[in-house]
């Protein structure tokens, strides 16, 4: 089959056809996952926006239901944009999204289960006094969407933000209300920045520094932080900060240890937007999805029949040190891990690959453990001009030889490594401490021509003394994409690549060393994963 076939996904969201962008309204309601998209009916290009809708029982096999929201009304008519579910008292399910009304303006509508003993939830039905919220006063109505999940609050309202801009301030403009039908704009937005464009989907959550715990948006205790997420439609990166929700005058005021701008923190440091999350309530957790968008032409889009995927939903928790979340693929994935290959206690030696056999490596989950504990020393200097990881991952790439690194994995390759993605970190010295950098180098990974290849990069905050020269990784490889996950998932990175020749059964998987000193590997395990069910392919 040509490449492009053998470049569709296994085991990531995706729709039998056509074009997939944000993940929309997310929930758990009464046992069962919801996930809504924007969604093409007619073409593997964006336009003719609906939500299309899917359910699960595991967040891993997804059965496809009928559109749940579409241009039927003069509030929607032009299309039914972004939005978030909140569940209401009494177990109730609202959406709210944004319609692009008659007037193409941007507007904000409630849509309400029809039957709530239907477990599925097919059927949404959407009032008639819709719009509940119009784009008034100062607001664009051109730049005035993504309302977020709600949260309802001591003064015995209901809150949501709304991304929007003036001119270039950034804005997520906060709405109350009492009932959920008829919403006041506060006097201040939840939050907003300079010189940062328009704010697309953000995100506003509760987390707590506890592994894999989550709490319901409404939460609210000592000790909480918040996370403050907006998607930057001039970068096309999700962006956020840690600090803290001030419920009384209802702003929220960013910890101040992260720029609050696009050089700030970001879930995934690759191909990753329009994030959202929510609390599933039935694991106490709060999971995170993220749209992966094609880097391949939109004539091979066209070709494919498809475009568009979402991330493997991830748990999301706050960092012990408290300046950053932490995300790591859910538990329920590891249910697709079928044959097991795996090597222990092993040197890769400075300039040298040892290929990872025995497993389909085109459709893999990788961990890996390394130990650098005996070279730490000879770790480079760093330069502290080097204030930007994507750029230094892209000047050094997979092979300039450094001290400690490049070292790594090299995914989907070819037998002569003539096609290969290569996964790794550089480590550096500054002063007493170490600099990691996480890498994501595609530059090699296709013999095809007109593909869109960045390399990415992230810097791991992660202190190696403490871990006594350990670093970790997990790469999930699913044919045409590569999700990374760097120290127990404080880093982590999405590629989108399209392997000409390493493809199907022709894909390998090595561990690799271009580094001058030799790093020891403690522990590898690679599985081959299943295919689940996924909305009928
Ligand atoms: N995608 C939606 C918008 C949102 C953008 C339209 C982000 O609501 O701002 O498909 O990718």
């Amino acid at each position: 089959p040509p490449a492009t076939i053998s470049n569709r996904t296994g085991y990531h969201f995706q729709s039998p056809k056509n074009w997939i962008n944000d993940p929309n309204g997310p929930m758990y309601y009464n046992g069962i996952y919801h996930l809504f998209y924007q969604f093409n009916p007619l073409a593997p290009v964006w336009g003719n926006i609906v939500w299309a809708h899917s359910y699960s029982t595991d967040m891993v096999n997804w059965k496809p239901l009928r559109h749940a929201i579409y241009p039927t009304k003069p509030f929607d008519i032009n299309g039914c944009w972004s939005g978030s579910a909140t569940i209401l008292p009494g177990n109730k399910p609202v959406i709210m999204y944004t319609g692009i009304d008659e007037q193409n303006r941007q507007v904000q509508n409630i849509a309400f289960p029809k039957n709530l003993s239907d477990p599925y939830l097919r059927e949404w039905v959407k009032p008639d006094y819709n719009p509940v919220i119009k784009p008034e006063g100062d607001i664009n109505s051109s730049a005035f969407r993504d309302p977020t999940t709600a949260w309802y609050g001591p003064d015995s309202h209901w809150k949501t933000i709304i991304g929007s801009r003036n001119g270039r301030l950034g804005m997520a403009v906060l709405y109350k209300s009492r009932d959920f039908i008829k919403w006041v704009k506060a006097d201040n937005p939840l939050h907003s920045a300079q010189n940062a464009g328009m704010w697309e989907c953000p995100d506003f959550f509760p987390v707590l520094p506890k592994p894999m715990l989550g709490v319901d948006n409404s939460v609210i205790r000592n000790g909480l932080k918040h996370v403050f997420k907006v998607s930057l439609d001039e970068t096309r990166y999700d962006y956020y900060t840690v600090g803290t929700y001030d419920f009384i005058h209802n702003k929220y005021v960013p910890n101040g240890l992260s720029p609050d701008n696009n050089t700030g923190l970001r879930f995934d440091y690759g191909n990753f937007y329009a994030s959202k999350t929510f609390f599933d309530e039935g694991k106490g957790r709060r999971v995170l999805w993220g749209w992966s968008n094609e880097s391949d032409s939109t004539q091979e889009d066209w070709e494919k029949g498809w475009a568009g995927i979402q991330t493997i939903p991830r748990a999301l928790w706050l960092d012990g040190n408290g300046r950053q979340v932490v995300q790591w693929p859910i538990e329920e994935v590891n249910k697709l891990r079928k044959k097991e290959v795996g090597i222990r206690r092993k040197i890769v030696k400075s300039g040298s690959v040892i290929e990872i056999k025995g497993i389909e490596a085109a459709q893999a989950d990788v961990e890996v453990s390394f130990d650098l504990s005996s070279s730490l020393e000879k770790a480079e200097k760093f330069n502290l001009s080097w204030t930007d990881p994507q750029k230094l991952c892209g000047q050094k790439g997979a092979d300039e030889k450094g001290g400690i690194g490049p070292f790594g994995l090299f995914v989907l390759a070819t037998d002569d490594r003539e096609e290969r993605t290569a996964v790794f970190f550089r480590i550096f010295k500054e002063g007493q401490k170490h600099v990691i950098l996480m890498c994501h180098d595609p530059t090699k990974s296709s013999k095809r021509t007109g593909l869109y290849k960045p390399t990415y990069g992230g810097f791991v905050d992660y202190d190696l003394s403490k871990s006594g020269g350990k670093l970790s990784l997990r790469t999930l490889i699913d044919h045409s994409v590569v999700e990374s996950f760097g120290a127990k998932g404080r880093t982590c990175i999405t590629s989108r690549i399209y392997p000409n020749f390493a493809v199907g059964s022709n894909a390998r998987l090595f561990a690799f060393n271009n580094g001058a000193e030799e790093v020891k590997i403690i522990e590898l395990t690679a599985w081959e994963m299943k295919k689940p069910f996924m909305n009928g392919i």
